[in-house]
C-alpha cells in the first residue's frame, strides 16, 4: 500500500512538473515579443503623420510590440527618446532623424547595448556607418530630379528665355533638402547644355518643411517685391506649398498659370490642386515605409545583419498636370 501510494505521488509529481516545463514554454513564446522602439522625429506634415501610422501599424500587425516616441522637432528629445530604448533594452531601434548630423554619441550608446538601428526617412551622417545597420527611404535626389525635369519639359518649346526659379526649401542640414535641391539642379542643367532656355535658381529661401514657415517666407518675398520676375516655385514640400499658396492670394499672381508650381510630397490636398489646375506637378514622396521596415526587421531576426542592404529604397512616382487624372491612386494622407 506505502509503495502504491509512493508510486502515485511520484507519477503526481512527474506530471505536474512535466506540465509546468511545458506552461513555461508557452509563456516564454508569448511574453518574449520583440520589442521595438520607434522614435520618430515629429508631426510637421500630413504625410509625417502617415508615415508614422504606416510603420506602427506594420510592425503591430506583425506581432511586434512598438514603444513609439515622438521628438516634437527636437533633437535633444530624440536623443533622449531612444536613450529611454536603450535602457528598456527593446531589440531593435527604428529611428527617423530631425537632421543629418549629432547622432555619433547616441548610436555608439545603441552600438554598445547590441541594439540594431534601422534608419528611416532622412539620412544620419556618422564618422562610423557601422553604428546603423541600414537606411530605408526614397531616393530624395530622384524626387528633386523629377521636379527639374517637369519644368524643363515645361518650357522646352521656348528659346531665348530666362525662367527664374524659386526654391522654397526644407529644414537645412536635412538629407531631402539638400538631395531634392542637387537633383532639380542636376536637371534643369541637362537642359541648359541643349541651349533651348535658360532655367535658372533666383533664389532659394527656407520654409523647414512647414506651412507658416513657408507662408512667412514667400510674404516676406513678395513684400520685397522679388516675386513678379518669378516664373516658377520649386517647393520642397506640400505643406509649405499650401503656406505659399495662402500668401499667394495676397497678389494679382495666379497660381498654375503666371506661376508655374512644383511641389513634392502628394498629400491629397494638394493633388485636388493638382487637378484643379493651382498646381503644375506633384512629386510623389511615398510616406508608406511600415512594409520595407517590417520585412527588414523580419529578415535582420531570421537571418542577421549580413543578410541586410545597407540601402533600402521605397518605390514613387511623379503626377502632373499633363496626365489623366484618372489615374492617379486614392491618397491616403
Ligand atoms: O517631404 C515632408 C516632411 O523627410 C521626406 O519631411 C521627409 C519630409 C517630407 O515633413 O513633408
Amino acid at each position: 500500500m506505502k509503495r502504491r501510494m509512493t508510486y502515485v505521488i511520484i507519477i503526481l509529481l512527474f506530471c505536474l512538473t512535466g506540465c509546468t516545463v511545458q506552461q513555461n514554454t508557452e509563456m516564454d513564446t508569448t511574453s518574449k515579443s520583440i520589442v521595438i522602439g520607434f522614435s520618430q522625429s515629429g508631426t510637421e506634415s500630413s504625410w509625417r503623420k502617415r508615415h508614422t501610422e504606416s510603420i506602427r501599424t506594420e510592425l503591430e500587425k506583425e506581432g511586434y510590440e512598438v514603444i513609439y516616441r515622438n521628438g516634437y522637432m527636437n533633437q535633444e528629445r530624440q536623443i533622449q527618446d531612444i536613450r529611454s530604448f536603450i535602457v528598456y533594452q527593446v531589440d531593435a531601434i527604428v529611428f527617423t532623424p530631425l537632421q543629418e548630423e549629432g547622432w555619433d554619441a547616441i548610436l555608439e550608446e545603441a552600438a554598445q547595448a547590441d541594439i540594431p538601428v534601422f534608419v528611416v526617412d532622412r539620412h544620419v551622417s556618422v564618422t562610423d556607418p557601422s553604428l546603423f545597420l541600414t537606411h530605408i527611404g526614397p531616393s530624395f535626389k530622384a524626387e528633386g530630379n523629377r521636379a527639374g525635369l517637369y519644368v524643363s519639359n515645361y518650357f522646352r518649346e521656348q528659346s531665348n528665355k530666362t525662367i527664374n526659379v524659386l526654391e522654397l526649401t526644407g529644414l537645412n542640414d536635412t538629407s531631402p533638402t539638400q538631395l531634392r535641391s542637387e537633383g532639380f539642379r542636376e536637371t534643369i542643367q541637362r537642359d541648359l547644355a541643349n541651349n533651348h532656355v535658360t532655367i535658372q535658381i533666383q533664389d532659394a529661401i527656407s520654409g523647414d518643411f512647414i506651412r507658416r514657415k513657408g507662408k512667412e517666407a514667400i510674404e516676406t518675398y513678395i513684400k520685397e517685391g522679388k516675386m513678379d520676375t518669378i516664373n516658377v516655385l520649386f517647393s520642397h514640400n506640400d505643406e509649405m506649398t499650401i503656406g505659399a499658396l495662402e500668401a499667394l492670394e495676397d497678389t494679382d499672381i495666379i497660381p498654375g498659370k503666371d506661376l508655374i508650381i512644383v511641389t513634392i510630397d502628394a498629400q491629397k490636398e494638394m493633388i485636388d490642386n493638382l487637378k484643379k489646375g493651382i498646381v503644375n506637378c506633384v512629386v510623389e514622396c511615398n510616406p508608406e515605409a511600415g512594409v520595407f521596415v517590417k520585412n527588414a526587421i523580419n529578415r535582420y531576426l531570421e537571418r542577421g545583419a549580413d543578410a541586410i542592404p545597407k540601402e533600402i529604397y521605397v518605390h514613387e512616382t511623379v503626377f502632373s498636370s499633363d496626365m489623366d487624372f484618372s489615374q492617379i491612386p486614392p491618397r491616403n494622407y
